[in-house]
Order: C-alpha cells, then structure tokens, then sequence
C-alpha cells in the first residue's frame, strides 16, 4: 500500500463531505456527483491522503449562504421538494429563481447545495487562520450560481463565499478559473470592486455556448467612480485549443496578472469540461496539461484555494483531480501513471488504465485558434493590466 509523505514545507488540505456523492441531478443530466467518488477513489489507492489534512466538510448554515445570497432565493431552495416544479402555485418562483432542466429539483437538493457550499467556506478558512497553505474541495467550483437565480447545474456559488472569507484577511483575492464555461456568477458577483481579479479562460460564442458572456470587451463596468472597472479579464476561446498553445496562454495571462495585482491569496477553479473528450466541452487538452496550470499557479506560493466544477466524462474528470491532487502534495513524479489494481471502480479506466490517456487524439476537433488570435489576447490582456498599475 502506497502512501505519499506531507510535502516539505507547506501545508494542503482536503475538504469533502461524502455525502454529497451520492446526490442525483436525474436521467441522464450531464452533472453526475458520483465523479467525487471516482476522484477520492484514486486519490486514496495512491495514498495521497497520507499527505495531506482531512476535514469532513460541514454544510453551510443559511446565514453564511446568505453572505451572497438573498434569502428568498435561499427559502425557496430549502423548501422545494421534486414534486412542486409542476405545482401552479410554485410556477412564478421556478421561472424567477431558473429551475428546469439546467437546474433540476432533485432529493436532497438543499442538502447538496449547503454541504459544497460548507467545503468551500471551510477550505477558506483554513486559510486565513493560516493552518492550511493550499485547501482543496473537488465538489465545489459552482461559478454559475447568481445572488437570486440558479444557472447552469449551479444553485449556490462556493466560489464567492470562499472568496468573501479570503476578503477578511487579504485586500486583494485573484480568482482563476479554466472550467470551458464562462465564470460569469463569480464576475458578477465582483463586478463592482477592485479587491477581487477575476480571470476566466473559456469556449466564446455569444450565442451558442452557455452562458454567452465572457467577451475580451467585457472587462468591468465602465463608469469612472466604479473601482471594479477593468477587474474581470476575460479569455474567449474558440473551439479545438491544444495543450501547447493553452498552457503557454495560461503562463502569460497569468504571469502578467500576478505581477500587477499581487493578490494575498488565490481561488482556483479546476473545471474539468475544458479536457478533450468532455461530454460538453470542446477543448483538445490532456490531463497533463490541465494540470500544467494548476502546477504554474502553484509556484507563485501564495495561499491557494483549488475548486472543482464541470467535467462530464467522469473517468477523465477524476483522473484530472487526482493529477492535480498529486501536483499540490508534489507526489507528481512519484506516483505511477498506470491506475493501480487496487482502485475501486478501476473498470472506468480501461482498456488503457492510464491516468495519462490520449485525449486529444480520441476526438480530434479542429484547432479554431489561430497564433494571431491568441497573441492578440495576450496583448490586450497586457493592455487591460495597464488601467490595473497603481
Ligand atoms: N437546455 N438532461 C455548465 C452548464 C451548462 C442552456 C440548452 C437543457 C446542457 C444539457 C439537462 C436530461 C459548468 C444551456 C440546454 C436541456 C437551455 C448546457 C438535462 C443535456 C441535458 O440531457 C440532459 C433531460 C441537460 C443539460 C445537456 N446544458 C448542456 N449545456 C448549458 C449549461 C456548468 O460546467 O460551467 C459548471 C458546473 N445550458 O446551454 C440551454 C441553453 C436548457
Ligand atoms: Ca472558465
Ligand atoms: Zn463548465
């Protein structure tokens, strides 16, 4: 049995609560929560878990949700049941608050909702009382969320509460997020100040890809008393990016951002829709240059909050986290790329049983961006960073 030694120096923690797990979002719905399962699964037959600090999450009172949220939003989620979407008198507040089929009512949803939620706090925490360096909590990552409003499989956003708590201790919290979506709830959400940096790398097309925002122009309201004004950079992508072109973008926008704003702290959202082969994405990336970004983030020592978020093919999704697990315990080079026979559940990975598999060569999709249009990114960012110096 493997165990992997605490890393040298610093501090990781993992947050979870299994009971999240077994939530359903119904018959054939893209989000499957059981991908947590497969993702500790593997974390545990390598024995990462011997190096790293495990708390079994709580869930987030209504108070802390309502930090963000409004509480009619938050009664009408603890109250829902699966039957009352088609109750007449229930109609207005589903329509409203944007249940269906994006955001079903399932069993236990308010459960569901408050014990991700409660991770993400948690894992915040641990940072600012300084007993963690770098907390991890996979089921979270729900960037979509809206103080009022469910959207895209996302009902409460983790990722602002997080970062309310890291905005007690830190003046300024930069928030990453390589999910293939848009991180538009979290851009919001901070739209109006200037002590969160909200980046989001993503599949840009205003009308067919959800949620459809996320422009380069989109950078922060305008208005010159506004602080918030050029503090959300936005990186739209078009379809096919490959591993090459996303990582060195991902080191340039990135590098360049750290080296202005000089946040105390950082938020990483790790959805894993932007691998190839993903039920809902179309990036051509691999697990090892997914983690690429995560290891780059890392080198800036700064405390690091890592979330999960989308990522629908759930063997390359768990495979991904755990990667990315062994990069933050810097068991990376230790552990071996074929899954070992001890995993539960090992028939996923098959025939290949790697963790390493060729994803961008299993559904090739055309590289959409050209070097001119990347380029032309990296120079606006620059430009955006200009407003940024102070
Ligand atoms: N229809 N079932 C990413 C969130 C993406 C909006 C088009 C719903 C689906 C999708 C749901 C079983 C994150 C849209 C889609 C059908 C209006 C989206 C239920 C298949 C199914 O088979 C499905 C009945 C469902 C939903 C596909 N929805 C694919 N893409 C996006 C939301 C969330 O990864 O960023 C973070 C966790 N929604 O495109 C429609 C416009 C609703
Ligand atoms: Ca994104
Ligand atoms: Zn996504």
């Amino acid at each position: 049995n493997l165990q992997i030694a605490r890393p040298k120096g610093y501090r990781v923690s993992w947050h979870a609560n299994p009971a999240v797990e077994p939530h359903h979002f119904g018959q054939s719905h893209p989000m499957k929560p059981w991908r947590l399962t497969l993702t500790k699964q593997l974390v545990m037959a390598y024995g990462m878990h011997y190096a790293m600090d495990l708390y079994l999450a709580r869930a987030a009172t209504y108070e802390e949700m309502a930090d963000f949220h409004e509480r009619d939003y938050l009664d009408f989620l603890q109250q829902i049941m699966p039957g009352d979407i088609d109750k007449p008198e229930q109609a207005d507040n589903v329509v409203r608050f944007n249940f269906g089929d994006d955001c079903p009512i399932f069993d236990g949803l308010y459960s569901y909702c408050s014990l991700y939620a409660g991770g993400t706090v948690d894992a915040a925490r641990k940072l600012c009382n300084n007993q963690s360096d770098i907390a991890i909590n996979w089921s979270g990552g729900l960037h979509h969320a809206k103080k009022a409003e469910a959207s895209g499989f996302c009902y409460v956003n983790d990722i602002v509460l997080g970062t309310l708590q890291l905005l007690r201790h830190h003046p300024r919290v930069m928030y990453i997020d390589i999910d293939v979506h848009h991180g538009d709830g979290v851009e919001q959400a901070f739209w109006s100040t200037d002590r969160v940096l909200t980046v989001s790398f993503h599949k840009y097309d205003k009308d067919n890809f959800f949620p459809g925002t996320g422009a380069r122009e989109d950078t922060g309201p305008a208005h010159p008393l506004n602080p918030g004004a050029h503090h959300a950079i936005n990186v739209p992508l078009n379809d096919g990016i490959d591993d090459e072109s996303y990582i060195a973008l991902f080191k340039e926008v990135i590098g360049a951002c750290m080296k202005t704003y000089q946040p105390g702290a950082i938020v990483l959202q790790c959805g894993a829709d932007s691998l190839g082969c993903d039920r809902l994405g179309c990036f051509n990336l691999n697990v090892r240059a997914h983690g690429a970004c995560v290891a780059y983030t890392k080198t800036f020592g700064v405390p690091l909050l890592v979330v999960g978020g989308g990522g629908y093919t759930p063997r390359n999704v768990s495979r991904a986290w755990a990667h990315e697990t062994s990069i933050l315990v810097e068991a990376d080079n230790v552990i071996d790329p074929t899954i070992p026979d001890s995993v539960a559940f090992r028939n996923h990975f098959g025939p290949d049983f790697s963790l390493f598999p060729p994803l961008s060569e299993m559904r090739k999709l055309d590289n959409k961006n050209t070097r001119a249009y990347l380029e032309g990114l990296v120079e606006a960012v620059h430009e955006q960073l200009r407003y940024i110096k102070g």
